[in-house]
């Protein structure tokens, strides 16, 4: 249902323009700041009912929400808020129906479907993607969207909130930094009420009087500024400077708005627990609306027989949305799976190996960087970024050779060394339609970027009910053999492999790298495409080059070698070390089928199932150390789906559980190889 809370964007532009609030802009102001208080009532009451099972108040946080909503452009800005910014919702136009489907989990909650917790807001088409729950994650993705729409000439600002003690994060810092060295138009807005949960500003934040505004203030380009964010009028005035610097192209703001907290932290808090009386009761005489109204009573703005009959008539609002929701249908549970990956079939609808590889032999480093010149060639939307990529040096691996260099640096271009700010930052830039390209220089390095690729990355599709999603290609060197111990040679691909939603490449020679490359740049999902370092200039991983339309499908296995008594199944670096192997095994007239699986997920299980239900013994066999590697996934399906065809116990071969060492005595003695490979064969054929 409709509300009159949000004001008529022409009018209020021209407000805007004219530097004096109006009363007008006053009155709507305290309409929506009352409706925001009452909604937080009526769904603590909901909740008391049992209708409802979690709630965040936005109490004490009204006026500075409103005065940064007022500003906003819906539909044409984006905004990242957080749990407690009800108030900036509704000033925005987000209405009060679809407020209550989110908070009772309907099935027709247009933010999540019921798929998340109450108080995480999303709209698609006011720009406001789905928010997740870590506190701090969302700051690097609304530079992302900033940096996209900026690359796209889209003239829209980009705003994100938090409360303080989110900005202990460092992705808050990361965020600050990547937006200042371009002078993004980011409005950052921390929510300051001195309370982090249970813990004080003075036990979080280290900066001048625990201020998070003076902690900030070296950054070049970054306007930061505090503001009594309790104060309605003095926040729309700081709020319009905030937004018109950000419009101009100056850069960067980040607003600390001192608030306060009149509730508990969430409905299953209790503050009296660990707040004095005499705090809590301070807090309450610096109520927001209290102020306002106060101010516009003594003004002869209003007076209170009118403010009697907007919270009357805002009570009904309220009431008729609340009545509206609870009649909803639940989420059935049969959609409960739906989402995880693309829906749309485009995968199916790709075209495959439509060309046999029969170009000049290359090598897999040498493919990957073809794959990308002939996809960014092809596909304007991509942006390829990490450290080091740009020219002259085209990454540590030469693997981005010449791509800065043929697409500028506009497409092509060095980040910061931070990986949460590439995962971050390339997530954003996806949410808009682009098609990121991300590199992390080495998987060793890749865990300050899991929270962004564990609870955002993949989740953005199934939290926001296919809504949004954030299809980013991440490239990762991986792999040892390359004098690289201890913190160059690790394999990731276990840790990744148990997480939903993300498709995992894993080639072992050229053609397939190119092949998947393409195809993964075409995809709807995200992707992570791990390149073995030790494969890159490996003349036994070189191949035949495939043209420029060859995309190789998903979930396909390689059949490398046909056999009858064995099946391996191995990917990666395995491929060979398994094949030297098996070739020896032949002259002793054994007959060995190896199969490269090539990609992790989706894995391709029929072609695996064949060759056991054929040959009746397994070995799984992959560089990953043992314990809860993909080979025990490999293992545990090999049993459950062929136990009738089984002569002899799935075997695995596998990294010690150990870490990879630098000297080759001692890496020999942890890493799999051809040797080790051979003895394990031998041992299971004579089974
Ligand atoms: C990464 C992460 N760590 C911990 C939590 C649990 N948590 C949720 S809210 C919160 C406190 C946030 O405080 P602040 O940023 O000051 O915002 P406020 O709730 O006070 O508005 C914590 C610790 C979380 N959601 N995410």
């Amino acid at each position: 249902m409709r509300t009159e809370n949000k004001i008529d964007m022409k009018t209020k532009r021209k407000k805007i323009e004219s530097k004096i609030l109006t009363n007008e802009e006053k009155l709507v102001a305290l309409r929506i700041m009352t409706t925001t208080r009452k909604t937080d009532y009526k769904i603590m009451n909901l909740l008391k009912q049992g209708k409802s099972y979690f709630h965040m108040s936005a109490a004490g946080h009204e006026a500075i929400q409103v005065a940064i909503g007022m500003q906003m452009d819906p539909g044409v800005d984006w905004a990242f808020p957080y749990y407690r910014d009800l108030a900036f919702l509704l000033s925005i136009g987000v209405d009060l129906n679809d407020i209550f489907l989110h908070m009772l989990a309907k099935g027709s909650d247009p933010m999540t479907g019921g798929r998340q917790m109450p108080n995480h807001w999303g709209s698609k088409k006011l720009n406001i993607p789905t928010q997740s729950s870590p506190t701090g994650t969302q700051f690097l993705q609304a530079v992302g969207v900033a940096l996209a729409n900026r690359k796209k000439g889209n003239d829209s600002v980009t705003y994100v909130s938090s409360g303080e003690g989110t900005t202990s994060e460092g992705e808050f810092y990361e965020a600050i930094n990547w937006a200042s060295r371009e002078k993004l138009p980011v409005v950052f807005v921390i929510e300051n009420n001195k309370l982090a949960i249970s813990v004080p500003v003075e036990s979080q934040n280290g900066g001048k009087q625990n201020s998070v505004a003076q902690m900030m203030s070296g950054f070049e380009n970054l306007l930061s500024v505090e503001v009594d964010g309790t104060d309605f009028e003095e926040s729309f005035t700081v709020a319009r400077k905030a937004f018109e610097y950000a419009r101009r192209g100056k850069g960067p703001v980040l607003i600390e708005a001192h608030v306060v907290r009149l509730a508990s932290h969430s409905s299953s808090d209790d503050q009296r627990k660990y707040r004095t009386k005499e705090s809590i009761e301070a807090d309450l005489a610096k109520d927001p609306i209290e102020k306002l109204k106060k101010i516009l009573l003594a003004e002869n703005v209003t007076d209170k027989k009118s403010i009697s009959e907007m919270e009357k008539k805002i009570d009904k609002e309220i009431n008729s949305a609340a009545e509206f929701a609870l009649q909803q249908e639940e989420p059935k549970a049969e959609t409960a799976e739906r989402f995880i990956l693309d829906e749309s079939g485009k995968r199916d609808r790709l075209e495959y190996e439509k060309s046999k590889p029969a170009g000049n032999p290359i090598v897999l480093v040498d493919a990957i960087n073809h794959a990308l010149h002939e996809e960014l060639e092809a596909n304007e939307k991509i942006y390829m970024f990490g450290e080091d990529v740009a020219d002259k040096k085209g990454g540590v691996f030469t693997s981005t050779k010449g791509l800065s260099t043929k697409f500028g640096e506009e497409r092509v271009f060095n980040s910061p060394l931070a990986e949460a700010s590439i995962a971050g930052v390339s997530i954003g830039m996806a949410l808009t339609g682009l098609k990121p390209c991300v590199e992390i220089q080495f998987g060793d390095y890749i865990w300050p970027a899991f929270m962004q690729m564990r609870d955002e990355l993949v989740t953005y599709r199934y939290r926001s009910n296919n809504q949004f999603s954030a299809p980013v290609v991440f490239r990762v060197a991986i792999g040892g053999y390359i004098h690289g111990g201890l913190f160059h040679s690790q394999n990731i691909e276990g840790f990744f492999s148990h997480i939903p939603g993300l498709l995992i490449a894993y080639p072992s020679n050229a053609a397939d790298a190119k092949g998947l490359l393409k195809t993964s740049l075409r995809l709807n999902d995200p992707v992570l495409f791990l390149e073995h370092k030790g494969l890159y200039r490996q003349s036994y991983a070189s191949s035949p080059e495939p043209d420029d339309k060859y995309l190789l499908p998903f979930g396909k296995a390689n059949i490398v070698v046909e056999g009858e008594d064995l099946s391996v199944i191995t990917y990666g670096a395995m491929v060979h070390e398994s094949n030297f192997a098996i070739r020896k095994l032949k002259e002793e007239g054994y007959s060995i089928e190896l199969i490269d699986i090539r990609t992790i997920n989706p894995l391709d299980e029929k072609t695996i199932y064949n060759s056991v239900k054929k040959t009746g013994k397994a070995i799984v066999i992959h560089e990953d150390t043992l314990t809860a590697g993909f080979g025990a996934e490999i293992t545990a399906r090999i049993t459950d789906s062929c136990f009738q065809y089984l002569d002899g116990p799935v075997k695995r071969v596998a990294a010690k559980d150990a870490f990879i060492p630098y000297h080759p005595n001692l890496e020999k003695e942890i890493l799999p190889n051809r040797d080790k490979i051979y003895n394990e064969l031998k041992e299971l054929l004579l089974y």
